[in-house]
């Protein structure tokens, strides 16, 4: 009978093997460009995340998590009476072969709760749950620089 380490080996060595394929396949399917983070001033405890997406299927990014931040919620800016609000969204549709842009003062990742601050130089790690037509879903980690840009919208 296998002892409890070489059980406990085997298992990680099969989540390994998982884990690397998912990324590959996620390769694959969602290409992330330009994506950044606005630092953060002091006492702000909600950041904001920015890139553009494109799926060459069908695809909907679904989930959210950030290294630096205990959620991240996936926002829609919309001005109502000249008023900026922001609305929680379930996903982000990737219709095939389209860039989709999460900008400031439009859809934007939300880092709600930071650990940290942000500081330009810095990176954080973003992982994106992508739900494909099928139903399967794949996830996706990238690493995303804090940089400075001369404007971003207000996520005091
Ligand atoms: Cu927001």
């Amino acid at each position: 009978m296998p002892s409890a380490a070489t059980v406990r080996r085997g298992l990680l060595c099969v989540w390994l093997a998982l884990s690397i394929s998912v990324a590959v396949v996620a390769g694959e399917l969602v290409r992330v460009s330009g994506a950044w983070v606005p630092p953060t001033v002091p006492g702000q405890t909600v950041g904001a995340a920015y890139m553009h997406l494109r799926s060459p299927q069908d695809a909907a990014l679904v989930k959210v998590e950030a290294d630096v931040a205990s959620a991240a919620e996936i926002h829609q800016m919309t001005t109502v009476n000249d008023v900026m609000r922001m609305r929680k969204l379930d996903q982000v549709e990737l219709p095939a072969g389209r860039t989709v842009e999460l900008s400031p003062g439009a859809m934007h990742l939300m880092l709600v709760d930071l650990r940290q601050p942000l500081k330009a130089g810095d990176s954080v790690k973003l992982r994106l749950t992508v739900r494909l037509a099928d139903g399967r879903t794949v996830q996706e980690t990238v690493v995303v620089p804090v940089v400075q840009k001369a404007s971003h919208g207000s996520h005091r």
